[in-house]
């Protein structure tokens, strides 16, 4: 009876994700891995010359002064504590399409070119002009993930969003009137919770949530210096602390997402 069912045919074990089959896989790995090990570490150990621009209650802003062919493509790292929030959340609402128009100001159209799988999307988006400068576009990938909480295993999970420019032959770059930016970005976002010492259940009240917010632009063509620097100095924190309150918002009344 057995030979008449055939070989065997030994069983693959499935992908570890539905977007490993991807052209842009093994880069959103790799960027990744490089852009949370850099979001994880202290500013103190990022090298030298972070300069503090924006500080408001828990929430600091740092950027490095860098210029690639005359750009201005300085580095950004912000950390943030926020309560009542969980990791998971923060990262659904940046990532989630459908809340972008709600939170982010500079934007001025956004479509969905891709859906690689449930965690990966690709972007185009327009952001508004900012004279005298032309239109920037940003052409991205975008990445939702959950990370093991190695410090400490039964504590909440870590959750990540990486932004990464890419290229589609489909859309090549400064074709109309936009100029195409490059953008590296990642949101990594911690939880902690400190459990009610009576034994109630637990609230929004005992949650908090760290966010380290880690960003790279280059403008993609000429825009002068200091009118760049003086729209990210005014911009990111007016970015983090809308977003931060926007879901804050959003969850209020809603089971905390863990
Ligand atoms: O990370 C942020 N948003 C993400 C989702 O949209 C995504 C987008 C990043 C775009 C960042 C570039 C915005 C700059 C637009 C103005 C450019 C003007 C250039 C000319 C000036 C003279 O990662 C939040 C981004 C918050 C940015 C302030």
């Amino acid at each position: 009876d057995r030979l008449k069912t055939g070989p065997v045919v030994p069983v693959t074990p499935p992908p570890t994700s539905p977007a490993s089959q991807h052209r842009l896989w093994p880069e959103i790995e790799n960027v990744v891995k490089s852009q949370v090990n850099m979001a994880k570490m202290g500013i103190g150990e990022c090298g030298a010359g972070w300069q503090l621009f924006a500080e408001d209650g828990e929430m600091k802003m740092y950027r490095r002064e860098e210029e690639v062919d005359g750009m201005v493509c300085d580095p950004l790292k912000a950390v943030h504590v926020v309560k009542g929030i969980s990791g998971h959340e923060v990262c659904h609402y940046f990532f989630n399409p459908q809340y972008r128009y709600d939170w982010e100001s500079t934007l001025e159209h956004m479509t969905v070119l891709e859906t690689i799988s449930e965690d990966t999307l690709v972007f185009l988006q327009t952001h508004k002009r900012i004279w005298p400068a032309s239109q920037r576009e940003g052409l991205f990938w975008s990445h939702i993930r959950k990370l093991p909480n190695e410090k400490d295993r039964d504590g909440p999970d870590i959750w990540t969003v990486v932004n990464n420019s890419t290229e589609y032959s489909e859309h090549p770059a400064n074709n109309g009137k936009c100029v195409r930016i490059f953008l590296t970005v990642c949101l990594l976002c911690q939880t902690t919770v400190d459990p009610p010492k009576d034994g109630t259940t637990l609230t929004r009240d005992n949650l908090s949530c760290k966010i380290t917010y880690c960003s790279v632009v280059n403008p993609g063509g000429w825009a002068p210096a200091s009118v760049l620097r003086a729209v990210y100095k005014r911009e990111y924190p007016k970015f983090l602390k809308r977003f931060t309150a926007y879901v804050k918002n959003q969850t209020k009344n809603k089971p905390i997402m863990f």
